[in-house]
């Protein structure tokens, strides 16, 4: 059987579910030029009404409390203290909103979450979790995907399927994406893959692909920025696809 490439190998690029090379490094090179634009924080939401007024498309990034979702903001940007991160669950406490590409019109939002399911977790944070997130997350109608962060060495937890199903219910579309690969064997990382894809099968609003990444070592940031990219507005910023 033919080698496959090294990237192939550590499941950094899944080409099997992309149609060519050509398109993959088409997809990689907008998803590098995205994030090279200038990343600015805008606000931090504390409640649903001074949530920033509608713009560029979104991106929200969820997950357990110390899953890593801050640490991506920062690893996708390129930036390491754009989003504030932290070993004690529970930093991110507000819905944080950066803009990519120029502070007129940019091409995109990312918004940080605060996390679910820390253990010493007091009603008050349930409720801030279930009230304001869920409100954002069912009615922005800017929000192109959420992502759904998972730790690599511990899989789908009950709480993870919980949010789910509540995306799932206000057919709120989005994608898992493990962190921390760093933490496991190389060999462990294809197997914890194909576990959550098929733990998430049955999620309606889930898609189907899952990217591994590590923000330590940037395995799948160069995947997840190809991804988000395809789903921001490229072209008020001037980007050109260039012949690859
Ligand atoms: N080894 C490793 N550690 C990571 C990675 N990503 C995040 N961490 C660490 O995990 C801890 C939590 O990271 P955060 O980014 O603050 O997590 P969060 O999901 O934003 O947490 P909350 O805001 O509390 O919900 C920090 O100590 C990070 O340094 C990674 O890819 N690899
Ligand atoms: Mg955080």
């Amino acid at each position: 059987m033919a080698k496959s490439a090294p990237d192939e190998e550590a499941g950094k690029i899944d080409k099997g579910s992309l149609e060519g090379k050509g398109l993959v490094d088409a997809n990689i090179e907008a998803g590098r030029w995205l994030f090279t634009q200038s990343c600015d924080f805008l606000r931090g939401a504390t409640s649903i009404e001074n949530l920033p007024p509608p713009g560029a498309p979104e991106i929200a990034f969820a997950g357990r409390s110390n899953v890593g979702k801050s640490s991506l903001v920062n690893a996708l940007t390129g930036r390491k203290t754009l989003a504030r991160t932290s070993n004690t669950p529970g930093r991110t406490q507000e819905l944080n909103f950066f803009v990519l590409g120029p502070a007129a019109h940019p091409a995109l939002t990312l918004v940080d979450l605060p996390g679910y399911g820390y253990a010493r977790e007091t009603k008050a944070r349930v409720a801030l979790w279930t009230e304001l997130v869920m409100s954002y997350l069912r009615g922005r109608v800017e929000l192109r995907r959420v992502l759904v962060l998972i730790d690599a060495r511990h899989g789908l937890k009950e709480n993870d399927h919980e949010v789910m199903k509540l995306l799932d219910e206000a057919a709120v579309s989005y994608q898992i994406v493990l962190t921390k690969t760093d933490k496991l064997k190389p060999s462990e990382v294809a197997p914890r893959i194909e576990e959550v894809r098929m733990g998430v099968r049955r999620h309606v609003a889930a898609h189907p692909r899952v990217i591994a990444t590590s923000s330590v070592g940037g395995e799948g940031i160069a995947e997840l920025r190809a991804e988000i990219a395809a789903l921001a507005d490229l072209k008020s910023i001037g980007y050109k696809p260039q012949a690859v």
